[in-house]
């Protein structure tokens, strides 16, 4: 029999990958949709699953929603992938980042408890946990030190999963992941304003990009390399945590440059710094060690960044072109 999954956040950029990549391997998706905003089903568009996935109308604060989901789905395998997911965000509307990014996530574990389905579960643990980053190279054993609203939230959720697991036993793993882009990212997002914006000024729609801290470095991965990860991890005898990262940082004048440079421009003449997008604080630098997801897991990233972000300029490009 096929088995059977429940993404919350299905909608989101990773939700809609993992959601392929499942179908995929013959299993029933079902998703757990916030119905906040008007379209929120476009990248399941996209990717033309939209047909294939069990929309299930749920919140992650509203335990009630998550058990009805739960029943509703028949899930084997569930992977948390909901939250408010925007830095800069979070320092706006803290409490409902700890509510959605944190509690939520202990709603799930607390839902998948109470129902006593014995369905694995997969949590969205981030990089920006590692925030002020005590070690050059982040694995899973660096101390943690969160920056932002966000990074507190998450880290609230991930050391609930590790407690849900060695309190009652639960297959429950968290993916630390590090930065991971495609042309399905939030606009909001600086790659993809950035991808977005070297289309657009390529296409004369727009003159100038502004931007905040553009000495920020980040370990950029693809989106879709990093979904099988979190597949991978819930078909583990164990649970555990994992690292998924490149092991390579880039600043983000330097990603400018490779998607300005895939169509013809300077980065110089088109980027502007503007003290409106700075943070207040900054997450300078992140690096990952992904070494024990390639040992147990057996996986690693297959998309570099000049790949990744030529990928994001050209889908840009062509939406651009068709507006
Ligand atoms: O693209 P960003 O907004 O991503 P950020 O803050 O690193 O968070 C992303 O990755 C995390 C994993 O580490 C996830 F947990 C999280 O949910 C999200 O997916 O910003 C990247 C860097 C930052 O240093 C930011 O200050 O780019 C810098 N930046 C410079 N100018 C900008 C801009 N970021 C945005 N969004 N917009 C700018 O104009």
């Amino acid at each position: 029999m096929a088995k059977s999954a429940l993404i919350t956040g299905v909608s989101g950029q990773d939700g809609a990958y993992l959601a392929r990549l499942l179908i995929d391997k013959g299993y029933r998706v079902s998703g757990l949709l916030a119905r906040r905003s008007s379209d929120t089903l476009w990248r399941l568009r996209e990717l033309g699953i939209l047909d294939a996935v069990a929309c299930i109308d749920g919140d992650l604060s509203d335990i009630s929603s998550i058990r009805r989901a739960l029943d509703a789905s028949g899930a084997e395998e569930v992977y948390n992938l909901a939250a408010q997911s925007f830095v800069a965000t979070s320092w706006q509307q803290p409490l409902l980042t700890a509510q959605i990014t944190g509690v939520g996530a202990l709603n799930v574990l607390e839902a998948i408890r109470l129902t006593d389905s014995g369905a694995r579960f997969y949590q969205a643990s981030t990089s920006e946990m590692f925030g002020l980053i005590q070690r050059e190279r982040q694995d899973e054993v660096t101390p943690f030190h969160p920056r932002s609203p966000y990074g507190v939230a998450k880290l609230f959720a991930h050391w609930s999963t590790v407690n849900y697991r060695e309190s009652f036993g639960m297959h429950a793993s968290s993916g630390i992941l590090f930065n991971h882009e495609s042309p399905l990212r939030g606009i909001e997002f600086v790659t993809r304003k950035v991808s977005d914006g070297a289309a657009r000024i390529k296409l004369g729609k727009q003159k100038e990009l502004r931007l905040g801290n553009i000495d920020a470095k980040r370990d950029w991965g693809f989106a879709g390399d990093y979904v099988e990860a979190m597949w991978l991890m819930l078909q583990q005898d164990k649970p555990d945590d994992y690292v998924i990262a490149t092991g390579t940082t880039t600043t983000v004048r330097d990603m400018c440059r490779i998607a300005f440079e895939h169509v013809g421009l300077r980065y110089e003449e088109h980027v502007v710094v503007d003290p409106k997008f700075f943070r207040p604080a900054e997450v300078e630098v992140l690096l990952g060690n992904p070494s024990k997801a390639k040992a147990k897991l057996g996986w690693q990233p297959k998309t570099g960044l000049n790949e990744l972000m030529r990928m994001m300029v050209d889908a840009d490009l062509r939406r651009v072109g068709r507006e």
